[in-house]
Formats: structure tokens, sequence, C-alpha cells
């Protein structure tokens, strides 16, 4: 069993101790990294134990291990999918060769920025989270909200131990940057759009980990293919966490889709507002801001950086080594509408340069099959509502749908229409006030706030009612 050794300083499956460099780079940023949670983290709740689940081994089934911690001493850490000396590169001009184990030389900057990208998503989200806790539904909310946080703190490391152990001093320059950038700062924010975006209550936190995290479920699966094995593996271990994530999300929107539901029926006169619950349409147009802005993290349609990603070996798609497809892509077309001159019209692209579509089709599939589960939820209570995905033209700011206005079909729209219907179609300055209205703690053992429902289970076995959090 690939066990992580936790007598050491910095956790990990490395063998960092054999390693004195990168062990020496990774303390002198431990300091730094514990002082940026206790800024930005979830502050107000440092001293509180929290029913944590932490990595015991990084094979599939051995790796969950729950007991309360104080966030500030979970054991972040190093772990690594165990390494499988054979590999090859399974795409790419490099297809067939052995992987990595070093950065190729010639790709060194492009790899060094793949890496700082996936890395700064990580504390973003951390910042955009950080004051959440304080108005938690419940406690097993509460608690599900730390785990991300720590998970997120954990994929920070795991790019940080990539920068350090192979990219020397501008790798250690990046780390510290990694740590200096905000979430929302104008003057410093983060790289990617959606992690300035704010997140301050907790419809939009379970947006968040619906859509965004999603982006980082596909992100994760394409640079789990990559050449660079360190990279590979890495990857591969953080897509187990991944999942939780976008558990909490999609079970969360569904709580609160099922509590609205139950407020209409038992008071079919009322509005649901002053019954304190979430309007379906409300909930709508948070999923249209969350998922078009998650658009946007797969970059534009037509990217030469991402056929440049493929060619290299650097980022391949999801799942690229088990499936059964042309791993050079070079002779093969992506057809895809593009928007030109004010029209929609079709194009045949080389596929190396679809690359951010293709993996964002995979992406738009997932959230397809999660409006499924929310539509069950209404049907199954008999209401005449239904969720639907918006189009990936709707209201994007990356790649050449940006330079357009659509409505939630991916038709284009005149500005006036938006003008007139954006109110509709995004949430409402009204609708923002509304949900931060309910945005009261819920702290108590066993109670639960009155805009969402409970879950069906608790977390480890342990009843809804449990203690996941000592306050
Ligand atoms: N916002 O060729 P283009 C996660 C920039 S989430 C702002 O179209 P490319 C997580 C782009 O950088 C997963 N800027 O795009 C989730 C480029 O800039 P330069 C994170 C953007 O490079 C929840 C320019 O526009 N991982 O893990 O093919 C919680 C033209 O770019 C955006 C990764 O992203 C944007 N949305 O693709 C916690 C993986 N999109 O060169 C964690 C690594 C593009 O003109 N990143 N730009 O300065 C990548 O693979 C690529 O950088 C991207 C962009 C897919 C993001
Ligand atoms: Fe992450
Ligand atoms: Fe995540």
């Amino acid at each position: 069993m690939a066990t992580i050794d936790y007598e050491q300083k910095i956790p990990n499956n490395v063998d960092l101790k054999s390693d004195k460099k990168l062990q020496r780079a990774l303390e002198k940023w431990q300091p730094d990294y514990i002082d940026w949670w206790r800024d930005m983290g979830p502050t107000d709740f440092n001293e509180n134990e929290v029913f944590l689940r932490t990595a015991v081994s990084v094979d599939r089934d051995g790796w969950a291990q729950f007991e309360y911690v104080r966030m500030p001493e979970y054991r972040w850490g190093i772990f690594l999918q165990p390494d499988d000396s054979e590999r090859t590169i399974p795409f790419g001009d490099h297809m067939g060769e052995p992987a990595w184990q070093q950065v190729p030389g010639e790709y060194r900057n492009m790899l060094r920025r793949i890496i700082v990208t996936q890395g700064d998503t990580e504390p973003a989200s951390v910042e955009q989270q950080r004051l959440l806790g304080l108005t938690a539904p419940s406690l097993y909310d509460l608690r599900n909200l730390f785990q991300v946080n720590v998970e997120e703190g954990r994929h920070l490391w795991a790019m940080v131990y990539l920068l350090h152990g192979f990219f020397g001093r501008d790798g250690r320059e990046e780390a510290d940057e990694l740590l200096e950038r905000r979430s929302g700062n104008p003057d410093h924010p983060r790289i990617l759009g959606t992690f300035n975006e704010p997140c301050r209550d907790w419809l939009s936190f379970f947006c968040f980990t619906t859509y965004t995290d999603r982006d980082g479920k596909f992100q994760l699966l394409a640079l789990a293919e990559s050449g660079f094995d360190p990279l590979a593996r890495t990857c591969r271990f953080m897509l187990t966490e991944e999942a939780h994530h976008m558990f909490v999300g999609q079970t969360g929107i569904g709580r609160v889709i099922e509590r609205t539901c139950q407020l209409m029926n038992e008071h079919p006169d009322r509005d649901v507002k002053e019954l304190g619950g979430i309007p379906l349409d409300i909930v709508q147009r948070y999923i249209n801001f969350w998922s078009s802005s998650s658009n946007d993290l797969f970059g534009g349609e037509i990217s030469s950086n991402a056929a440049n990603f493929f060619g290299t070996g650097l980022k391949g798609r999801a799942n690229e080594a088990k499936l059964n497809l042309d791993h050079k892509a070079l002779e093969e077309i992506y057809s895809m509408e593009v928007w030109e001159d004010g029209r929609l019209s079709s194009r045949d692209v080389p596929l190396r340069n679809a690359m951010n579509e293709v993996l964002r089709d995979e992406y738009v599939n997932d959230n397809e099959k999660g409006i499924i589960y929310f539509n069950k939820i209404v049907e199954r209570h008999n209401i005449d509502f239904r969720f639907s995905l918006p189009h990936r033209r709707f209201n994007r700011r990356i790649g050449m749908y940006s330079e357009g206005l659509f409505d939630l079909q991916g038709n284009p729209i005149d500005q006036a229409t938006w003008e007139r219907d954006k109110n509709a179609l995004l949430p409402s300055r009204e609708d923002r006030e509304h949900v931060a209205s309910l945005m009261k703690p819920c702290h108590e053992q066993g109670k639960i706030a009155g805009w969402i429902a409970p879950p069906q289970k608790g977390i480890d076995g342990k009843p809804f009612e449990y203690e996941y959090v000592k306050l």
C-alpha cells in the first residue's frame, strides 16, 4: 500500500526526506502558507475542531480517515498517485516516448504557466469562500465547506511541490506569488475570471462547487494525461478529492430546490420569498451566472495555446489514454459555429486548435446530467417548472462569443433586448438581496436553516445531527 509518511513535517509519499533541497524550499514556504491561511482562509474558525477526512494512503480505497482537526493543523502534504515506470506519453508529437520525469527544457515556460494557472485557482477559491462559515445553514454544511477549503489548500501544495521540485528559482518565485495574488483585488487579481467573482452567499457556493469545481475536474483530467509524469500523477490524486466538492455543490443546489418545492406545495397561494425560501427562478439565474462564467475557464474556442499544449504532450483530452482516438489529432477537423461579423456560421477548425472546445463539450455534457437531477426533484414534487442549462454562448467574457450577445438558447440578441431581459437571465440586485437576507447562521446541532432541506445522509455514516464542528 502506498502510505503517506506523517512522521515528517510535511506529510508526503514522495520520499521528501532524501531530497534535502526540496525539503528546505518547502519548509521555507510552509510558514508563509500558514500565514496566508490564517489571514485569507476561514479566519473565524481556525480554533474550532472540525470533523475532517485526511488522506492516509493514496490507493484507491484506503484514503479517507475522519477525525476532529483544527484547520491550521490539517496535514497538508504532497501525495502523488504511485508511479508506473512504464508510462509513455499518450498523445501529441511525442506519443509513445517514455513519459518525462524531468521538465522537458524546450517546453519549460509553457509547462510552468499551466502549473501556475492551475495552482492559482486553489487559494483563490479559499479566499472567495472565506466568510461563508459565518452564515452556514447547518453544522453539516459548515463542515463540508471546510473540507472543501482544506483540500483546495492541499491542491495548492500539490502545485507548489511541482514548482519547487522541478523549476528551481523561478519556480520558487511563482510559488511565492501564488500566496500574493488576491481574489477580486483590482491591483493584484487571481489569474482566471471566475476566481475573482465574489461568492458571498451559500447559493453561490453551491453553484461554484457544482460548476467551477467541475471545470477543475475536467482540467485535472486533461492534465492527468500529461507527458510530464509528476504533473499527471499529482492530478490523478487531486481528482479523488474533487468528486466530493462536486457532490457538495450538486446536492446543495438540489436541497435548496427540494426545500422550495416543499414550501410551494405547503402554501400554494403564497410567495416563496415571504416563506423564507429561494424561488426556483432565482436558483435558475444563479445557475446561469456560474455555469456561464465557468464556461469561460476553458479558454477560447480556437486557441493556438491549446494546440501547443496538446502537440507538445503537456495537456491532453480527458481520459486520452483510455479512449480509442487518434492520439495525434493531426488529421481531424472540428466543426463549430463561429461568431464573425455579427453572425453565426459553420467552420472547420483543425482539431488541435479546438482542444479547449473538445474539453468544454465534455463539461457541458456533465452539466446537463446535473440539470436532469434537479428536474427529477421538481418532478417528484409535481411542480410545473423545469431547469435548463444555458447555451455555451450565453454571457461569455472569453472566446469569440464574448463579442456578441446571446440568449439562453444561444440565439444572437441585440443590446436593447439584453438590457430589457437581463434581470430575467442573470441574478438581479433584488435576487441577490433576497438570498442575502436569508443568510443567517444556523450553527445549532441538529438544526437547519429554513431555505434548504437537510441532506439524505450525514458524513462517514454519522447522522445529520452529529456535531460536525465544535463551536
Ligand atoms: N479568465 O488561448 P486562450 C480548479 C486567457 S479550476 C481570464 O483562449 P488557453 C478549481 C489565457 O490565459 C481548473 N483569462 O486560452 C476549481 C490567455 O492569456 P494570454 C484550473 C483567461 O490558454 C474550483 C488568453 O486568455 N486549471 O482547479 O488555451 C476550486 C487567451 O487564451 C481565461 C486550469 O485552468 C479566463 N477564464 O486556455 C478550486 C488548467 N481563459 O496568453 C480549483 C491550466 C483564458 O493572452 N490552464 N484566458 O496571457 C489552462 O490549461 C489554460 O490556461 C486555460 C486557458 C484552459 C485556462
Ligand atoms: Fe482544487
Ligand atoms: Fe475542488
